[in-house]
């Protein structure tokens, strides 16, 4: 197979072979290790998306890649159809670690939330009493939680949604961190479950205020309607705790995870539940090829290992505090940035453009220049997630980065 000689070779074969799916920024990476990665002509960054945060670990992390390596010269993928002697006791690790009587194992995050979707509606049926086909979930405007076709029926963002129809319907939507509007939804009929973002990610990174999760938890159990928390993106320390849901003390009934889960080593999505609602699974009625698969188990051991052993938590809610103030002092010196929000290492700063702005691009393109990698959400929104594995140091050096360029654009 040829290889790769520059950047402008690899990107013209994607723009050739592969689906317009993605506007990347001009950047080929090549490597990647810890917080840095290097693109073709060796030219060295702060990686300050972590894939969407799922390299929370850092980039090839040695501890998951050396579980990747020995479990792939033993055994990949068995399928459900038969036993093997790894997925019982990543199972009896996963519901030890996040404290659940049960999991089901995916891949993707989409799949996590369809898997968790699914094992709501049959609850909603067999166990609350819900009239079949007439189970109704509450979602928030402005969510993200996937691109598969059910998700994105009940998406609000045309750019996901458009021309995908028909529609999946069963969908109620409410607005983001609006306790009343919760309660006017819980009060209709054949309610079966609440699904939200504990941080809405790529809405822009909107924390909550902080009783909402909290309250939203209360009300739902007093409804008898299942707490669904998406944590593919703020799980796995990336907010400061273990999972988004800690910092309100709330415990889910249905857990989703994915992205860091493995490190970005290997797809691993997860769904976790007590008893009384995963057991509405029976054989033959939810699964997957790769679900659950040996390497995928080892993987996602050793990701979470290094998540505890690091104590990357207690890292991303130190540093993450270190960078809103220093990103609040800077902002008090130029009228460019209107703030900057987050917890943890989930951050963004809003610019003082219109949404449909090029500027936070344009803002990216200048930060690649000075060595540092981020993304816009919006026209007027950057999110801020590095790998947890950032050292103090590390991360003023990328203040630094992140001020010089906004001070020469906005010079
Ligand atoms: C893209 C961002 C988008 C997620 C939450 C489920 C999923 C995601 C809260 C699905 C995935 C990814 C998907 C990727 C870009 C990225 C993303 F918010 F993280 F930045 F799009 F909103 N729940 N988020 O954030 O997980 O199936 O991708 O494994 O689709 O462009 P997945």
């Amino acid at each position: 197979m040829e290889t790769v000689q520059n950047s402008k070779q690899a990107i013209n074969l994607e723009n050739k072979y592969g689906a317009h799916n993605y506007h990347p920024l001009p950047v080929v990476l090549a490597k990647g290790e810890g917080v840095y990665v290097w693109d073709v002509e060796g030219k060295k960054y702060f990686d300050f998306l972590s894939a969407y945060s799922a390299v929370n670990q850092g980039h090839c992390h040695p501890r998951i890649v050396q579980a990747l390596k020995d479990q792939a010269e033993t055994l990949t993928l068995t399928s459900r159809a038969f036993y093997n002697d790894v997925l019982g006791m990543y199972e009896k690790y996963m519901t030890e670690y996040f404290g659940f009587d049960k999991i089901l194992p995916m891949n993707t995050g989409a799949e996590a939330v369809e898997t968790a979707i699914k094992i709501c509606r049959k609850w909603a049926y067999e166990r609350k009493g819900i009239p079949e086909n007439e189970a109704k979930i509450i979602v928030c405007e402005d969510n993200f939680h996937g691109r598969t076709t059910t998700i994105i029926s009940f998406s609000n963002d045309p750019v996901a949604k458009k021309n995908f129809g028909p529609y999946t319907k069963g969908f109620i939507k409410i607005p983001y961190n609006d306790i009343d509007a919760l309660k006017a939804a819980l009060a209709e009929e054949n309610v079966a479950g609440f699904l939200v973002e504990p941080i809405q990610g790529e809405a822009g990174v909107y924390v909550p205020d902080s009783g909402y999760l909290t309250e939203a938890d209360r009300l739902c159990k007093e409804n008898n309607v299942l707490f669904i928390a998406d944590e593919v993106q703020t799980g796995i320390a990336r907010t400061g705790k273990l999972l988004a849901c800690d910092h309100g003390n709330v415990k889910p009934d249905v857990l989703i995870l994915g992205k860091a889960v493995s490190g970005g080593v290997y797809p691993v999505s997860a769904v976790l539940a007590n008893d009384p609602i995963m057991e509405v699974i029976q054989p033959g009625q939810h699964g997957s090829t790769f679900g659950g698969n040996p390497l995928a188990a080892k993987v996602a051991i050793a990701a979470l290992e290094v998540i505890k052993d690091e104590k990357l938590a207690e890292n991303a809610q130190r540093l993450g505090e270190i960078f809103r103030e220093r990103m609040s002092a800077f902002i008090e010196t130029t009228d460019l940035i209107t703030l900057v929000r987050g917890k943890g290492l989930l951050n963004a700063i809003v610019i003082n453009d219109t949404e449909d702005s090029s500027t936070a691009w344009d803002i990216c393109m200048a930060l690649k220049e000075n060595g540092l990698l981020a993304k816009p959400t919006h026209g007027n929104i950057i999110r801020f997630a590095p790998p947890l594995v950032m050292t103090e140091e590390q991360l003023h050096e990328c203040c630094d980065i992140i001020e010089k360029t906004i001070r020469e654009f906005a010079a």
